[in-house]
């Protein structure tokens, strides 16, 4: 009786705060939709949150997205608003706006509009969009102080950093957040290879829709299977998928039609328009983020080298978005990196960055760091003044004969061959089902791979000292195949010692003991090694460089542990199969195209980290 009693009042207790927090938007804010007109006469559905306090005025925290302003009705409203709840609790104007063509906003969707520089008379862009947007908004909404603020992650990070071009002089502060720097290098593929695992999300941005609409338009095919490796090894030669999307997915059409880093992605590019940007910068990115890596570290550079305004980063250990949660243990699969980081980011990070430009005084002196960096190895936030940090070098290691790692290259002339067997592609993960995007592989355990004879291993003896890497790594293979095109996949790992202790997250069947944790991954389509625009085959047997760049990592191999660099050829269905004989384009290859192989990998080929001295 008396444990019953418990759980009522317990159950009770529950339901009044989280019914609070669940209504806490809607006692605590006003909603008004509208539409805002551009100056091409497009409407665009705009959403505005107004605290009911009407006392004080407040900056208007201004969110552009194509994942829709939902839930839609003035008396329909969000749980939570803003870029996090402190911001929501203190008292903000928050808007939400349908881009151009998406959702209940008028005009034709264009994945990652091209920025048109000195636009004339009706030309438009999402640059002149936000503008005019913006210009309304601080002109119409009540109460509000004349300063704005942009914020998005991922997608809506891309439109945030947009916003900074042709800024209106009200926008005082944006956070890109995860933010799609270029589509060739970001989510759908990575150094020209297909993103196959991001092949049933085209769906999301394919289809046109005709009128302003509340309700998704698109869906999602069944891939009747659970077992995403057998179902895409089963589909064969890309062109088969096109029995799932037709000529009415504009988006797949697309990806097919340009293969190469041609004018079509180039002009959709948005790093090389970041020059001169005026507003505060904070770029949030995460460092296992399956999704976006490229971008936020190109902007936060970009920004830094092109301009004089305030601009400064946050990576922390985390998947995509994660730091916009409030779970309390931050792990990503199997790795446990410290509770609350994001709760403590949002309150002491990006709450105080805001209200310093948008509520105080803005300037420089913020007394935020120029780069907040979580190092995923010691499980610690660090502080610097510049990224990378000043005290950094750069240490190569070379890929030697018996699967070692060494500082000093050998004399000998040999190399560590493998067969590359379409028919059977290395995974990129042990897990078997589908995914809306992958994630969790970025800290997986790489042990299954590492056992693999179509995988190659470079170990380091077991480290005597502390290793911090911060900043990128660049990896230059000297190489040759029987074939005449190959994939080359390269990933860093570090490598656990047997007394590893484990996480309450890790999986059943794992222990970390010796726990093969990748920190950093990449690949680039060997056809693209001299240029991305213009593919060329190789010459069998004739021994190439294929030079690869990984994204920024923050981490200390600790002492007792190794590290490990793995080369591959496969990493399926991550992304789609090389056929390893050149065809002009690989979304067109025909499954006689498809050959096994053998790659060798020559012990003149290096790898350099960033390190801190
Ligand atoms: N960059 C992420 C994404 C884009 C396209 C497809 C799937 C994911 C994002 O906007 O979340």
């Amino acid at each position: 009786m008396k444990r019953n009693l418990f759980l009522l009042v317990a159950l009770l207790v529950v339901s009044i705060v989280f019914g609070q927090d669940e209504n806490y938007v809607k006692e605590n804010y006003n909603k008004t939709e509208t539409y805002i007109t551009m100056r091409d006469g497009i409407k665009l559905f705009t959403a505005i949150y107004s605290p009911k306090d009407t006392s004080k005025q407040y900056p208007i925290l201004f969110q552009r997205t194509p994942y829709s302003c939902r839930p839609y009705g003035e008396d329909q409203f969000r749980s939570k608003i803003g870029p996090n709840e402190f911001l929501m609790k203190e008292g903000n104007i928050i808007v939400y706006q349908d881009v151009r063509g998406r959702w209940n906003s008028e005009g034709v969707y264009d994945n990652m509009r091209a920025y048109i520089p000195n636009k004339k008379g009706k030309e438009v862009d999402e640059a002149s969009d936000t503008y005019d947007s913006i210009d309304w908004l601080v002109k119409n909404v009540p109460n509000n102080n004349g300063k704005v603020g942009t914020w998005g992650i991922s997608y809506p990070g891309f439109y945030a950093t947009y916003s900074l071009l042709d800024a209106h002089p009200a926008l005082k502060a944006s956070s890109p957040q995860a933010c799609i720097g270029d589509f060739f290098f970001d989510d759908f593929y990575h150094n020209g290879a297909y993103f196959l695992s991001y092949w049933r999300v085209t769906a999301l941005f394919g289809y046109e829709k005709t009128k302003p609409v509340k309700e998704a338009w698109y869906s999602f095919p069944d891939l009747g299977t659970q077992d995403q490796y057998q179902f895409f090894l089963d589909i064969g030669p890309l062109s088969n998928l096109d029995r799932y999307y037709g000529k009415d997915n504009v988006f797949w059409q697309q990806l097919k039609e340009h293969p190469n880093y041609d004018e079509f992605w180039r002009s959709r590019g948005i790093i090389q328009h970041l020059k001169d940007i005026k507003p505060a910068v904070m770029v949030v990115g995460g460092l296992f983020d399956a999704e976006d890596l490229y971008g936020p570290f190109e902007t936060y550079e970009k920004i830094e080298n092109r301009s004089n305004n305030y601009n400064t980063m946050v990576f922390g250990p985390w998947s995509h978005g994660d730091w916009a949660r409030t779970k309390e243990r931050q792990a990503i699969g199997n790795v446990y990196f410290g509770s609350n980081l994001s709760r403590d980011f949002q309150r002491d990070i990006e709450t105080k960055f805001f209200n310093h430009f948008l509520k105080g005084e803005g300037g420089h002196n913020s007394g935020l760091p120029e780069a907040y960096m979580f190092d995923t190895g010691t499980r610690e936030w660090k502080s610097y003044t510049e990224w990378p940090p000043k005290e950094t070098v750069k240490r190569t290691y070379w890929l030697q004969s018996g699967e070692r790692l060494n500082e000093v290259a050998e004399k000998s002339y040999t190399f560590e061959e493998f067969i590359s067997d379409p028919k059977k592609p290395v995974p990129y993960t042990e897990d078997i089902k589908v995914v809306f995007t992958p994630r969790k592989y970025m800290t997986d355990d790489q042990r299954f791979a590492a056992r693999r004879p179509d995988v190659l291993v470079f170990e380091t003896p077991v480290l005597t000292e502390d290793i911090t890497m911060a900043g990128d790594i660049l990896a230059k293979l000297n190489v040759t195949t029987t074939g005449t095109d190959a994939d080359w996949v390269v990933k860093v790992i570090d490598v656990y010692p047997p007394d590893a202790e484990d996480y309450e997250e890790t999986q059943d069947y794992l222990k970390m003991s010796n726990y093969h944790l990748m920190v950093r991954s990449e690949v680039m389509r060997g056809r693209f090694r001299n240029d991305f625009s213009k593919p060329e085959p190789f010459e069998p047997n004739k021994k190439t460089a294929v030079n690869i760049k990984l994204q920024d990592v923050h981490h200390t191999f600790k002492k007792g542990h190794k590290i490990q660099v793995q080369i591959q050829s496969t990493w399926f269905p991550l992304i789609d199969l090389n056929p390893q004989t050149f065809v002009p384009n690989i979304f067109e290859a025909k499954a006689s195209d498809f050959t096994k192989q053998t790659h060798k990998v020559f012990n003149d080929s290096s790898i350099e980290f960033t390190i801190i001295k």
